[in-house]
């Protein structure tokens, strides 16, 4: 565990969370600068940077932990909905280099945006460069 990582030393106890779910691989704990009432953060209990780097049973663990919790939060802040989502690498936004996922409770008319609001200006691609990167996508796997 890097001695520099904030979520590691949440796991550790040695920073205090507002813990809402725990089991041997996942933690879960409300964000400190939540973007909504009920933002909650899930972890994996080892350090893994992105979601490429995590061994396959963790990453089930941790969208186990997710599927359980998503439709509890909401109902704990009463919300309409929520979006999940990783920022996932540096370059996406992710500040904290030890991989979480977020549910953001949302609310009819809370003026935030969807998920597709997340990226850049959106790139023009022909059919053929759309079956490439489909090509390329389905051989690295
Ligand atoms: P990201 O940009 O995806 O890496 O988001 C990191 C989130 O982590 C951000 O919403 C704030 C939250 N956060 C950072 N430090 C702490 C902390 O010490 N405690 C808690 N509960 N959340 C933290």
């Amino acid at each position: 565990m890097p001695n520099d990582c904030i979520f590691c030393q949440i796991v550790a106890g040695d920073i205090p969370s507002k813990t809402v779910y725990e089991d041997d691989s996942v933690l879960a704990f409300l964000d400190v600068n939540p973007l909504a009432p009920g933002h909650t953060l899930v972890i994996t209990k080892d350090h893994y940077e992105t979601l490429g780097d995590l061994p396959e049973d963790t990453a089930m663990d941790l969208f186990s932990a997710l599927h359980e919790l998503t439709p509890a939060v909401e109902t704990a802040v009463d919300a309409d909905a929520s979006n999940v989502a990783f920022n996932n690498g540096e370059a996406s936004g992710q500040e904290v280099p030890h991989i979480h996922g977020h549910i953001i409770p949302r609310f009819e008319d809370d003026g935030g945006k969807p998920i597709h609001a997340v990226a850049g200006d959106r790139p023009e691609l022909s059919d053929d460069e759309l079956d490439e990167i489909a090509a390329d996508i389905s051989g690295s796997q």
